[in-house]
């Protein structure tokens, strides 16, 4: 059985998958109606469909813990970008913050030697340092390649083989 703290911060974590799903989304959807950038525009949605997979697993545990998963509300995201670079910075910045979450429920449940949350958990702690390592894989191309537009175009090409590497 979760106790109410736990419960409580495993949906504050729930919540924040959600708006990750939503953010990628949201990147989607800018990228799909820019010229040139179908690799891009496939991996912000299946990244998002995989934070929504991310979501359901906290759905299930906490149900089936005894607790009660909240499907919160969401905030609009960012909707569009001045760069591809600005966006994949954005995406790292967020996947440090859910990091750090994971981390702090992490923490809490050792404390409460609630130790099958911290088992759960720890499929998310793996899963965090492929999403950062991709993350800033990215960001070091797109650092890179900067105005070039043949490396954007190469770029573009090979994202999802990159996102399958990790
Ligand atoms: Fe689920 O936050 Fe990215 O991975």
């Amino acid at each position: 059985m979760l106790s109410e703290n736990m419960q409580k911060a495993l949906n504050q974590q729930l919540l924040m998958e959600a708006q990750s799903s939503q953010a990628y989304l949201a990147m989607a959807s800018w990228a799909e109606i820019q010229p040139g950038l179908k690799g891009v525009t496939a991996f912000f949605f299946r990244h998002s469909d995989e934070e929504r997979m991310h979501m359901l697993k906290f759905i299930h545990y906490i149900n089936e813990r005894g607790g009660f998963a909240v499907v919160p509300p969401l905030a609009q995201p960012t909707l569009t970008f001045v760069s591809l670079k600005q966006a994949f910075e954005m995406l790292y910045k967020h996947e440090l913050e859910v990091s750090a979450g994971i981390n702090d429920l992490v923490d809490m449940a050792l404390r409460e030697k609630d130790y099958a949350t911290y088992n759960f958990l720890q499929w998310y702690v793996n899963e965090q340092i492929e999403e950062e390592k991709l993350a800033r894989d990215c960001n070091d191309k797109l650092e890179m390649i900067g105005d070039d537009r043949g490396g954007l175009y190469l770029f573009d090409r090979d994202i999802l083989s990159l996102d399958q590497d990790n």
